[in-house]
Formats: C-alpha cells, sequence, structure tokens
C-alpha cells in the first residue's frame, strides 16, 4: 500500500518510494506474489501495480504537530484502503508505506494483519497517538528505518527496525578518488548545506553539490555568503549518474539540520566505497562506523567537518563497499523484512 501523496516513480514519496519499489523487487524475488496500491499514475515496468483514482494527500511534514488530520473528498487515501478491504481474503499480509492516520486506525478493522512501514520520526501528535496505540493492540507491526528514527515514538522498544536497501549492482566501487568531497541532497534549509560549502572554503578542497535545487533563494544565499568556495554545482542526476561521480569523491559530507530517519545518500556513498563524514544525528549514527567507514561529528560544527576531513586517510574504502554488501543488499534488506513479516504472523 503505498504513499498517497504522489503517484510511484513521480518522486514526491521521496526515500519511501525507493523502499517500497526495492522490497517489491526483492519479494519477487524469493518468490512471493504481491500487488502494488498506488494512486493513479503510478508506473513501474517489473511490478504488478493497481493504480487508484482520487485525491492526493497532504504531505505530513508540511503540516503543524497539533493539526487536525484531514482526509479530502475522494481521497486517494481511503479509496485505496476500501480497494484493501475487498481484497485483504487473497493475501497473507498488508505492507502499509504511509505515513498517514487512516491506515492505522483501520488496523483492528481489517481480518488480514497488517505490517505499517513509518518511514519518518515524530511529526503530528495525532499519528502518534495512533502509532503507538497500534503498536500496543498488534505487537511487532510497527517497522520503522533505524533506533533513532523510534525512538522520536514513545513505543521505541515494540518497533521493528529494518534498516534499508539498495540495488548493489548499480553502484560501482571506485577505489582511486579524485580529490574532490561532495555533497548529495534536496537544496533546502533542512539539510544544511551551508556547513558543508564553509568547510570545503576553510579547507580549500572543491565541493561537488549533487540535488535538486527545490530552495532556490536558500541557494542564493549560500552563493553570496561564500562567494569564493571552491563549490561545483553537478545537479539532479539519476542513479546511475550520481553514483560513477559519487564515487569519484574523496568523502561524502552529511550535514541534516533534523533527525533524518535513515540516509539513503549515506548508503549510497558507501556502496561506490565513498567515506562518510556527517553530524552525528538521526539515522546516520546508526550507519557510519566511527573511524572505519567514516567520521560522526559534532552536530551544526563546522570546524568538526574540517577535522575530519585532515583523517579522512585513515578510511579504507573497501571497508565502506563492505559495510554496505552485508547491511544494506537487497538480500539483507529481504532478510529483515522476511523475519518481520514471520514475527507478525507468528502474533
Ligand atoms: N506525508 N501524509 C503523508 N503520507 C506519506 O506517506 C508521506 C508523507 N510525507 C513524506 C513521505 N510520505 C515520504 O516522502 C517520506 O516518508 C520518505
Amino acid at each position: 500500500m503505498s504513499t498517497p501523496i504522489g503517484s510511484l516513480g513521480s518522486g514526491l514519496g521521496g526515500g519511501v518510494e525507493l523502499t517500497l519499489y526495492n522490497l517489491a523487487t526483492e519479494m519477487l524475488r524469493r518468490g512471493h506474489q504481491l500487488e502494488i496500491v498506488a494512486p493513479q499514475g503510478s508506473i513501474s515496468s517489473s511490478l504488478p501495480i493497481k493504480q487508484i483514482p482520487g485525491e492526493l494527500q497532504i504531505p505530513a511534514q508540511n503540516q503543524t504537530r497539533t493539526e487536525p488530520i484531514l482526509i479530502p473528498k475522494n481521497s486517494v487515501l481511503a479509496n485505496m484502503w476500501d480497494y484493501a478491504r475487498q481484497v485483504q481474503a487473497d493475501y497473507d499480509v498488508i505492507v502499509n508505506f504511509a505515513y498517514d492516520w487512516l491506515p492505522l486506525y483501520l488496523t483492528p478493522f481489517f481480518n488480514t494483519p497488517i505490517a505499517h512501514f513509518i518511514s519518518m520520526g515524530s511529526l503530528i501528535d495525532a499519528i502518534d497517538e495512533i502509532i503507538e496505540s497500534v503498536a500496543i493492540e498488534f505487537p511487532n507491526t510497527i517497522g520503522v528505518y533505524t533506533q533513532s528514527q523510534a525512538a522520536t515514538f514513545s513505543c521505541a522498544e515494540q518497533c521493528y527496525c529494518l534498516l534499508n536497501g539498495l540495488d548493489l549492482s548499480i553502484y560501482q566501487f571506485c577505489p582511486k578518488p579524485t580529490q574532490s568531497l561532495a555533497w548529495v541532497g534536496r537544496i533546502a534549509p533542512e539539510k544544511g548545506l551551508e556547513d558543508a560549502v564553509a568547510a570545503a572554503e576553510i579547507i580549500g578542497i572543491t565541493l561537488k553539490i549533487f540535488g535538486l535545487k527545490q530552495d532556490v533563494s536558500y541557494w542564493e544565499k549560500i552563493c553570496q555568503e561564500y562567494p569564493n568556495a571552491p563549490i561545483e554545482y553537478v545537479g539532479f542526476l539519476p542513479t546511475v549518474e550520481l553514483q560513477k561521480e559519487l564515487g569519484q569523491c574523496r568523502a561524502v559530507l552529511v550535514t541534516p539540520r533534523w533527525i533524518e530517519a535513515f540516509g539513503n545518500v549515506a548508503i549510497e556513498a558507501l556502496a561506490c566505497g565513498v567515506p562518510l563524514i556527517a553530524y552525528r544525528r538521526g539515522g546516520l549514527t546508526e550507519i557510519v562506523q566511527e573511524g572505519k567507514t567514516g567520521f560522526l561529528v559534532e552536530p551544526d560544527s563546522v570546524q568538526g567537518l574540517v577535522e575530519a576531513i585532515k583523517h579522512l586517510d585513515e578510511i579504507d574504502r573497501q571497508a565502506c563497499r563492505q559495510q554496505a554488501e552485508t547491511l544494506y543488499s537487497l538480500e539483507a534488506m529481504g532478510d529483515r523484512t522476511e523475519e518481520w513479516f514471520q514475527k507478525i504472523l507468528k502474533n
């Protein structure tokens, strides 16, 4: 059951689109049958998709914490779950990828068990409340990316950590990098790009910037504030091109201002053998293996970034690729997911 904020392939669903796509691919490879239920316009060459019409849901991160739950007329979310109600007997488990109140509220009304994949930390009180009550009434049914994301809810101990998974065959290991550093992500204030630019200016190493200029005024402010910084805006690249460019970099700087549930960019970098220099914040604290595959830095400390860059030669790039293969392959993610489903079906 996909996210109701956009059709699959639109990118509106962010990281959770990738997680759903990778998990579905891996489950099919393992011989499971499945159908993806998603908003009208969702496309996929290889996956069975049931498209549902209706009004998209508002992104939860655009709402305030105390805002009431809003369901539009002809809600695609409601239509998706009415379809699920009708076909539920055909399935052993229903997997919910929506970060929304309705699917969680509907859990007791369904006969087929529902596995909820919660894709962000705590954002809205009414959603926190329903997550916590489902976690208690239906043990093991709340899945998250990381412990630090789970810790933003009161039911942290009841959450099952799935981490994330990538198709590693797309990512080529690069043993010999250029001198450049990298920063990857949506160019928006919560991603803290200005710190990476400031660090690049202090240390005098080129910083290659990959990603969508989502907030242009934010980008322009950085260019005005650091006119002499050695930065190169590469743009938003599709995965195959991104990994080729990213792999050539000495390290990637990950500077989130908010608790990121996971860090897709971080595991993509590891998959290419690129060490991580990241703020000690959110999911990144469970990805970076200190001193082995990168360095965790005091949050919001530009000096901390500069210090870490000076120690980069201590990191073995092969160890970075190895961590991705051990923890973030589709097989590893598939194992964790099957284990999760088994736990739920044993309830
Ligand atoms: N907001 N209401 C709502 N529902 C979602 O499923 C949702 C969202 N905001 C962001 C989002 N999903 C995903 O892009 C992130 O969880 C990755």
